[in-house]
C-alpha cells in the first residue's frame, strides 16, 4: 500500500558542494530525511517504472535512511532500486554501477570525509544517469521543492533485508541487493595492468593503505590483497565503521598524520595512500615525500599513457580553479586542453561528457577519469601504482624528475574552520568590494597583476555559475585565492589556497610553509583573515 503522509516543509535542506550535509540529531527531526528525499524526486521527471541505485558509506544512521529510501522510491514509482550489500556503496562505486547498468540516478548517503556518529555528520546526495553529482540546476530545483513540500509518498513494504544478495519484491518495486565490490573491481581490472601490479607486489613492494574504517576498506582487501595479491595487511583500518572508529575519516596530513609519520620513518613503506569516508578522496605519500593532490593530478595526467586504459592518451585536463597550476603544464606539454572550473567535482561533468576531458583532479585530494562521474581514492592509488611499476622508480623519482622537467607549484591550503558565519561573511564582502583597486598595488613587495571573483561558463551548456572563489593574482604567475567551503555542518570554514610557480631546479627542495611565507603573509593584509576570523593561525594547513 502507498501512503501519502502530510508533512511541513524544513526550510534549510538547500544541498551544497556535495549534496545535503547536516548533523545527524537534524536528519532525525521527523519527516527531515523523508522530505528531502521526496523533494529529489520532485525535482525528477520520468522515472516511473526505472531503476535507482541507493547506497552510502556506512556511517551512523546509513541503514535507517536506506530503508526510508527503498520505500519512498517505491511509493514514488520506480520500479526496481539496487542496493549495494548492507548499504555499502563507495560514491565511484555507486557512479559506476548507475553507468553500467544504464539506471535513472542513484542516491548516495554521506558526509565524505566528515566524522561520522549520533552527534557527527550525515548527507544525502542525488547522482543522474550519467553517473556524477546533479548539476546546480537539478540540486537548486530540490531546494525549491524543498521549501514548498507538503506531503511525502511511501510504500508500506516492511524492513527489507539488505544484507542477503538476491532479488526480493517491494510492492510493485523490486530490489535488488549485489555486492557492492565486483563490478567496481573489474572496472579497475579493465584500466590497469594487473599483470604488472601482481608482479610488482610479488618482487616485495609494500604498499600501506589506510581505509580509515571508511567504506573503501573492502574494496582495498579485495582488490590489492585478493586480486592483487598484496601481502595480508597490507590494508589498515578496513573494516567500514558507523562512527570511523572515532575518527575523521579525512586523508589529510592531519588525520591520517599516522601514516605521513610512517612514511617518513625509517622502515618505510614503498607507497603509503590512503582514502576518505565515502571513497572518492585520497592522500599519496612516497617514501619520504608528501604529494600534493594539485602535484598528483599533474603527475597522473603526464604518465596516465603508461596504463593500458589510457594508453592512447588524453583528450583533456580539468582541474578546479583553486587546484594548482601544475596540470597546466603538462596539458601544454601534451598539446591537450585544459579546463579551470569552480570547485565541486559535479562542473567535471560536461566535460567529460563532451569528451573534452579525460582526467580530472581537484586540490581537495579529489582525481579521477572518465571511467566514472566521480573523483575516485582507489582509481588514484592503482593508477600510481601501476605508473610505479611501468617505469620501476620510486615516488620520490618520478615527482622530482617532474618538478625538474616542468618547474614545482608550491602549494599549501589554510583551513580556518567553524569561524561565525557573519565573520566569515563580512572578510568575503569587504574583500570583493576592494577587488577593483588591487591590480597594479604592491603588497610586501608583490605586485598584484588581477583580482576577481571567479565566474565560469561552461563551455558545453552555456550555463554561468558566479561567486566561486576569490583570486589574487601575482607577479610571477603566483596566487593567493580564498573561498568559503560548501561541505561544513557548522560555522564557516574559509579556505586560503597559496600558490608559487618555482622553475629553478636548484630551489625544489625548499619547506613549503617557507617557501609560501610572503604570499601567506600578503593574504592576511589584503584580506584581513586574522582579524576578521578572531584566529591567529590557521586550524588545517595542508
Ligand atoms: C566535495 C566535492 C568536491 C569538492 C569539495 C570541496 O567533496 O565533491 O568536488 O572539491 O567538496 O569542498 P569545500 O567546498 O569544503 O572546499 P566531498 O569529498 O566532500 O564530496
Amino acid at each position: 500500500m502507498i501512503r501519502t503522509v502530510p508533512t511541513k516543509p524544513f526550510t534549510d535542506q538547500k544541498p551544497g558542494t556535495s549534496g545535503l550535509r547536516k548533523k545527524v540529531p537534524e536528519f532525525q527531526q521527523e519527516h527531515y530525511a523523508e522530505n528531502f528525499i521526496q523533494s529529489i524526486f520532485d525535482a525528477l521527471e520520468g522515472f516511473q517504472g526505472k531503476t535507482l541505485v541507493i547506497g552510502g558509506d556506512g556511517r551512523f544512521y546509513n541503514r535507517e535512511v536506506i530503508q526510508k529510501a527503498i520505500a519512498i522510491a517505491a511509493g514514488n514509482g520506480f520500479g526496481k532500486v539496487m542496493v549495494g550489500q548492507g548499504g555499502i556503496l563507495s560514491t565511484p562505486a555507486a557512479s559506476n554501477i548507475i553507468r553500467k547498468y544504464k539506471t535513472f540516478g542513484g542516491i548516495i548517503l554521506s558526509a565524505s570525509h566528515n566524522p561520522g556518529g549520533p552527534h557527527e555528520d550525515f548527507g544525502i546526495k542525488y547522482n543522474a544517469g550519467n553517473g556524477g553529482p546533479a548539476p546546480e540546476k537539478i540540486t537548486d530545483a530540490i531546494f525549491a521543492k524543498s521549501k514548498e513540500i507538503n506531503s511525502f509518498k511511501i510504500a508500506d513494504i516492511g524492513t527489507i533485508d539488505i544484507d542477503t544478495i538476491g532479488t526480493v519484491k517491494a510492492g510493485d518495486m523490486t530490489v535488488e541487493i549485489f555486492d557492492s565490490v565486483k563490478d567496481y573491481a573489474e572496472l579497475m581490472e579493465s584500466l590497469f595492468d594487473f599483470d604488472a601490479l601482481k608482479k610488482l607486489f610479488k618482487s616485495g613492494f609494500r604498499l600501506r593503505f589506510d581505509a580509515m574504517h571508511a567504506v573503501t576498506g573492502p574494496y582495498a582487501k579485495e582488490i590489492f590483497e585478493h586480486r592483487l595479491g598484496a601481502p595480508n595487511g597490507t590494508c589498515r583500518n578496513f573494516k567500514p565503521l558507523p562512527d570511523f572508529g572515532g575518527h575523521h575519516p579525512d586523508p589529510n596530513l592531519v588525520h591520517a598524520k599516522h601514516l605521513y609519520d610512517e612514511m617518513m620513518g625509517a622502515d618505510a613503506p614503498d607507497f603509503g595512500a590512503a582514502s576518505d569516508g565515502d571513497g572518492d578522496r585520497n592522500l599519496i605519500i612516497g617514501r619520504g615525500i608528501f604529494v600534493t593532490p594539485s602535484d598528483s593530478v599533474a603527475m597522473l595526467a603526464a604518465n596516465a599513457k603508461l596504463a593500458p586504459g589510457y594508453k592512447d592518451g588524453l583528450k583533456g585536463i580539468a582541474r578546479s580553479m583553486p587546484t594548482s597550476g601544475a596540470a597546466d603544464r603538462v596539458a601544454e606539454k601534451l598539446g591537450i586542453g585544459i579546463y579551470e572550473t569552480p570547485t565541486g567535482w559535479k562542473f567535471f561533468g560536461n566535460l567529460l561528457d563532451a569528451g573534452m576531458a579525460t582526467i580530472c583532479g581537484e586540490e581537495s585530494a579529489g582525481t579521477g577519469s572518465n571511467h566514472v562521474r566521480e573523483k575516485d581514492g582507489l582509481w588514484a592509488v592503482l593508477l600510481w601504482l601501476n605508473i610505479l611499476a611501468v617505469r620501476g622508480e620510486s615516488c620520490k623519482e618520478i615527482v622530482t624528475e617532474h618538478w625538474a622537467t616542468y618547474g614545482r607549484n608550491y602549494y599549501s591550503r589554510h583551513d580556518y574552520e567553524e569561524v561565525e558565519s557573519d565573520r566569515a561573511n563580512a572578510l568575503v564582502d569587504e574583500l570583493r568590494a576592494k577587488l577593483g583597486s588591487l591590480p597594479g598595488t604592491s603588497v610586501r613587495g608583490l605586485k598584484i597583476t588581477k583580482a576577481d571573483d571567479f565566474a565560469y561558463h561552461d563551455p558545453v551548456d552555456g550555463s554561468v555559475s558566479e561567486h566561486q572563489g576569490i583570486r589574487i593574482l601575482f607577479e610571477g604567475g603566483s596566487r593567493v585565492v580564498l573561498r568559503l567551503s560548501g561541505t561544513g555542518t557548522s560555522g564557516a570554514t574559509l579556505r586560503v589556497y597559496i600558490e608559487r610557480y618555482e622553475p629553478d631546479t636548484a630551489r625544489h627542495d625548499l619547506d613549503t610553509q617557507a617557501a609560501l611565507a610572503d604570499l601567506i603573509a600578503a593574504a592576511d593584509d589584503i584580506a584581513g583573515i586574522k582579524s576578521h576570523t578572531g584566529r591567529d593561525k590557521p586550524s588545517v594547513i595542508t
